[in-house]
């Protein structure tokens, strides 16, 4: 059986959730090819994250290539070394020009690649984001981690909480085009604005998903900023980055830095105290999900409509719901409490 948020989410016992994440480790070593054998049904999927070399998006070919198995799938990882809608638009044409059965794509601008997908499509590849999507019109269907209002709230409590309900926060995001992180940062802004009057968030800068660039806007930040009480990144490169700074000067214990992380890059800093809490989804199930998703498209089995069904294996039976979104399930809180019990 494999570890899953949702079902830990769902109230599993918190020795199940950790005898579960153990035999559920992530094999991170991604690569460009996830390898496979050709299938006898011909069914080719293809998955293209923001970049290569983000454990988060390492994760998540563990659980697309494992899906992709079991489909009796060929399966590839490609990708840009820099998270580029233009970096990403060359995979996407070879990927059509391949007579690839899907493409499974984390969007890194959700314009700028929407003329190769749609070419794509033409060419009769079924198109699935992941993770960061397109507009809806380039794409049949989006798989969704979270949803937008849950993340931004779960952000929203966790620096409010951090920091005594008030002061100067700053927001370090990813790619100033990042679908995922725009649509949660301006949720974030305006659930932080109704529900916290004494917090004031002053900033939003962005590291691309680069983890020197993330460090180097952090340091920034506290310069620009001598009274800031708090960061929140909603992107694990940047909280990495961000937690590695301030654990490592004066800042640490006096300002905050919490949002959406990997268990494992991020608990060096829940053990030395920098960092108290943050959250994530976990990346292999929305994989999965995904794969399994581009499997039932590809082979004809749903058509992307509202009301659709499918079964994502040992994750259960999914609904398409409106706009063609299929939701994974809700994000999931890591402190000192329960970060030993995960791995990946
Ligand atoms: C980074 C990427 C990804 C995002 C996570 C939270 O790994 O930006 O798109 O979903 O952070």
């Amino acid at each position: 059986m494999k570890f899953s948020l949702k079902r830990a989410a769902a109230g599993a016992a918190v020795t199940a959730v950790a005898a579960l994440a153990l035999t559920g480790c992530a094999d991170t070593s991604g690569g460009e090819s996830g390898g496979g054998e050709a299938a006898s049904g011909d069914l080719s999927i293809t998955l293209l994250p923001k970049n290569l070399g983000n454990p988060y998006f390492d994760a998540s070919e563990v659980g697309a290539s494992a899906a992709a198995e079991d489909l009796g799938a060929e399966f590839e990882q490609v990708g840009p070394t820099e998270a580029t809608p233009d970096g990403q638009v060359s995979y996407i044409n070879t990927a059509a020009q391949q007579g690839r059965s899907a493409l499974v794509v984390s969007a890194n601008d959700p314009n700028a690649i929407c003329d190769a997908l749609n070419e794509a499509r033409d060419a009769g590849t079924k198109v699935v984001t992941f993770d960061s999507d397109t507009n809806t019109d380039c794409r049949d269907l989006f798989i969704n981690q979270a949803d937008t209002a849950g993340i931004a709230k779960v952000e929203g409590d966790l620096i409010a909480e951090q920091i005594g309900e008030e002061g100067q926060v700053a927001i370090l995001s990813a790619a100033a085009n990042a679908t995922n992180q725009n649509a949660w940062n301006d949720a974030l802004v305006e659930y932080v604005t109704e529900t916290y009057p004494d917090i004031e968030i002053v900033d939003t800068v962005y590291g691309d998903d680069d983890d020197q660039k993330s460090f180097d806007q952090t340091a920034a930040l506290l310069s620009k900023y001598p009274d800031l009480a708090g960061i929140v990144s909603p992107t694990t490169v940047g909280i990495a980055a961000a937690a590695r700074y301030v654990s490592d000067s004066d800042f640490k214990g006096e300002v905050a830095v919490t949002g959406l992380g990997t268990p494992n890059q991020m608990r060096e800093f829940i053990e030395d105290g920098t960092v108290e809490a943050f959250a994530l989804w976990n990346p292999e199930d929305l994989g999965t999900l995904a794969t399994y998703a581009a499997g039932a498209l590809a082979a004809g089995d749903i058509e992307g409509a509202e009301g659709d069904t499918f079964t994502a294996g040992d994750l259960g039976e999914y609904t398409v719901g409106a706009d063609g979104v299929v939701l994974l399930g809700d994000p999931f809180v890591f402190d000192e409490s329960n970060i030993g019990d995960f791995d990946f």
